[in-house]
């Protein structure tokens, strides 16, 4: 199947379009390298060196014989999209392509904008260009857990079956998210739901936990296959950053009790439920929704297991929270779609945690102790 990868030089992006690759699909990325940008704005670097996406795919060629497509632009360009869906025809679409980090969001008015802007009108072209070009192709698009916030009932795969004055209906599951950055997502969400309805395209959103792990069998063939690994109190997520900080004896940084509950997947599980959805493709004018998490963890949790696996001695810090969000809360997620395609989780509890150390420890002297230290603050409104 020719599948087109959105943000394919991203963290997740990248690992997908070489896993799709090596089953066989006819894959192209398409980025703007607007998180290189982001990493030079913050003074900041991946932990693992990035070889550029150009050297990336050529030595995915030498090493398997396969070819990956390339396109440099901006997904918000409506003239670069449309051009890149005619050249390369592809089947199902992966969208990756938006700023993805909540503290980016919330640094002050302009990164709120961005992230909106950049987020909302990409996906918006994009559905334009697919219902005008060809309303066969399937949309995959990456949402997140954190659209639904923390509920006080059971969270549901996107949609929910209502009572209500004595009528019944099936709604969109509310949603309650945490920043500017989530908020993004609900607008795509709806916006995808209604083309869907209109233009009877046919689409998946996968509301995706936190993502943890650096390697999959692919990227770990060559140094220069390896994808990001951040730990920045910015773009670094919550168990990769504590991994990183037991290695280098920076107290891990917990914020708040640590009771916030968090859905959580193994980077190789999210290439493989890419490949479930891609191939299991959505009917046209469904709008699809998986939860595309494994397990769910108190931030506590996660300190604690990282803290056990490793081999040193570590300290835990309760930071005072930087963000609003629920300290302790009630949290069951309903996810078995993707489980019911064939997805086989990585659970934490089976995980190697050692081989992040160890990826860890390698790259130790790259870390940059400040940039560990969260800086953004939910409670200010600055403008620049
Ligand atoms: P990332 O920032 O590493 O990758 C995103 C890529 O998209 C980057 O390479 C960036 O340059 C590119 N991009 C951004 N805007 C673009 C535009 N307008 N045009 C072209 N390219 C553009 O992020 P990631 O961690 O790989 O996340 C990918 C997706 O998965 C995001 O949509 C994110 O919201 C979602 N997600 C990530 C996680 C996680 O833990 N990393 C969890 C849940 C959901
Ligand atoms: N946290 C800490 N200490 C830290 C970092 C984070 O306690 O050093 C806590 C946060 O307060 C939060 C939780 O850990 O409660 C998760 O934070 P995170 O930074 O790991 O993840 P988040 O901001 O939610 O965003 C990440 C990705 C985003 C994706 C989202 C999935 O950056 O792209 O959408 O995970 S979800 O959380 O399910 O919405």
């Amino acid at each position: 199947m020719k599948i087109l990868v959105l943000g394919g030089d991203g963290y997740l992006g990248w690992p997908t379009a070489l896993h799709l690759s090596e089953q066989g699909h006819e894959v192209a990325v398409l980025d703007n390298f607007a998180r290189r940008g982001y990493d030079n704005e913050l003074g900041l670097e991946s932990l693992v060196p990035i070889a550029p996406l150009q050297t990336r795919i050529e030595v995915w060629r030498e090493l398997t014989g396969k070819a990956i497509g390339c396109y440099i632009g901006d997904l918000c360009d409506a003239q670069f999209t449309y051009q890149v869906l005619e050249d390369f025809e592809p089947a199902a679409i992966v969208h990756y392509a938006e700023q993805r980090a909540a503290p980016y969001s919330m640094i002050d008015r302009q990164h709120a904008v961005y992230t909106q802007q950049n987020n909302v009108v990409g996906n918006l072209t994009l559905l334009y260009a697919i219902a005008e070009l060809n309303p066969d192709i399937h949309l995959v698009k990456l949402g997140t857990m954190g659209v639904y916030g923390t509920p006080n009932i059971d969270i549901e795969e996107g949609w929910l079956e209502l009572e209500y004055n004595g009528r019944r209906d099936r709604m969109l599951f509310p949603k309650r998210p945490g920043s500017f950055y989530h908020l993004s997502k609900v607008h795509d969400s709806y916006n995808i739901e209604f083309a869907c309805r209109i233009w009877d395209l046919r689409a998946t959103d996968l509301n995706q936990g936190v993502v943890y792990g650096q390697q999959t069998p692919q990227t770990a063939l060559d140094e220069r296959l390896a994808t990001r690994f951040d730990y920045d109190a910015v773009f670094g997520t919550v168990l990769n950053r504590f991994t990183i900080q037991a290695v280098i004896g920076h107290p891990l940084t917990v914020y708040g009790t640590g009771g916030q509950i968090r859905g959580i997947i193994d980077i190789r599980d999210t290439v493989r439920c890419i490949q479930l959805a891609c191939e299991n493709p959505a009917n046209r004018g469904e709008f699809r929704v998986f939860n595309q998490m494994t397990e769910s963890l108190s931030v506590r949790e996660i300190a604690d297991t990282v803290a056990r696996a490793y081999p040193g001695e570590v300290t835990i810090e309760n930071l005072e929270n930087p963000r609003i969000e629920a300290p302790e809360h009630y949290y069951k997620v309903n996810h078995t779609k993707l489980v019911d395609l064939g997805l086989e989780p990585h659970l934490l509890s089976d995980t190697l945690i050692e081989s992040l150390f160890d990826i860890t420890k390698q790259y130790a002297h790259r870390v940059r102790v400040d940039a560990l230290r969260p800086t953004v603050n939910w409670r200010n409104t600055r403008t620049r």
